[in-house]
């Protein structure tokens, strides 16, 4: 299955690449919907929703300060690498994560989409302005823009539209490539589970990488069952040899 994924990969020109948090559980990122899962002890709703910063800003600023101590924790791990270096190979490459950890930006990836954002970066809940989040000791929790507006996490949360150019980039790979990647996503989240059917119903190539089954498994054409860390730099390493 190795060698015949690594052979599709390496006679594709366009590679389009989805990701999520499956990627990132062997840096040490809690997955959302796996064992001890981000969400476990909360309801998505509760926490990661307009209506939840609303009701209690404080608590969701705390919840992804929680979260931003566990990531600055964990380092690239290597399918994080591995997609840097397909990157670097293939003729026409798109890596488009729901991620929010920018683990595959530290792994080297440019040619990246973050569909959710990204959870080191800040947003003035008046002026939709973006900026890194403060690095000195918040005087406040949610910290304040200067126009005197609550700042929130920049990203996607339920019930919110994915920024307009991250969406129409990740669509556009999604029709042109001719292998499309799914890796670590239980493909349960909309629009970005979309993705791999549209880049099927355009003819591409399917490969997924997942230990377990996933509601589109059926649909792919390779499904590689197993950790991304250990499959992808195999698949690299296959593609080479493959030459
Ligand atoms: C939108 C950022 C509409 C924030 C995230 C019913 C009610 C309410 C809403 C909906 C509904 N039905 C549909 C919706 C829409 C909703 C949605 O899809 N809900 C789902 C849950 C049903 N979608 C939205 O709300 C989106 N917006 O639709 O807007 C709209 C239209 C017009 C106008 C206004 C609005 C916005 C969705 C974005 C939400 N934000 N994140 C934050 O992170 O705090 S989503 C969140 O889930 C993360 O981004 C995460 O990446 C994403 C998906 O989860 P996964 O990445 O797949 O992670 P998961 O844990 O589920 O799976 C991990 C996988 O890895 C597993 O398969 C596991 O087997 C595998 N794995 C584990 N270890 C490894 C591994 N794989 C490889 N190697 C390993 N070692």
């Amino acid at each position: 299955m190795i060698t015949e994924a690594a052979k599709r990969i390496r006679e594709a020109r366009a590679i389009a690449v989805l990701t999520g948090a499956g990627v990132s559980a062997e840096s040490g990122v809690p997955t959302f919907r796996g064992e001890g899962g981000l969400w476990r002890q909360f309801r998505a709703e509760d926490l990661a929703t307009p209506g939840a910063f609303a009701r209690d800003p404080r608590l969701v600023w705390e919840w992804y300060d929680w979260r931003r101590q566990k990531i600055a924790a964990c380092r690239p791990n290597p399918a994080h690498h591995a997609l840097a270096a397909l990157e670097s190979v293939a003729a026409e490459f798109l890596l488009i994560t729901q991620n929010i950890d920018d683990l595959h930006r530290k792994a080297g990836s440019r040619r990246l989409v973050e569909l959710h954002g990204n959870i080191w970066r800040v947003r003035c809940t008046r002026e939709a302005t973006v900026s890194a989040l403060p690095d000195v000791p918040l005087a406040e929790i949610p910290p304040r823009c200067g126009c005197g507006a609550l700042l929130r996490p920049d990203v996607v949360w339920f019930g919110e539209s994915l920024p307009v150019d991250a969406l129409e980039r990740a669509m556009q790979a999604a029709e042109t490539c001719e292998l499309f990647l799914v890796v670590g996503t239980s493909t349960l989240v909309q629009p970005a589970a979309s993705l791999p059917l549209v880049a099927k119903g355009r003819g591409a190539v399917v490969i997924e990488v997942n230990p377990d089954p996933t509601p589109i498994s059926h649909l792919v054409d390779v499904s590689l069952q197993g950790k991304a860390g250990e499959i992808l730099p195999a698949l690299l390493a296959a593609r080479r040899g493959s030459a």
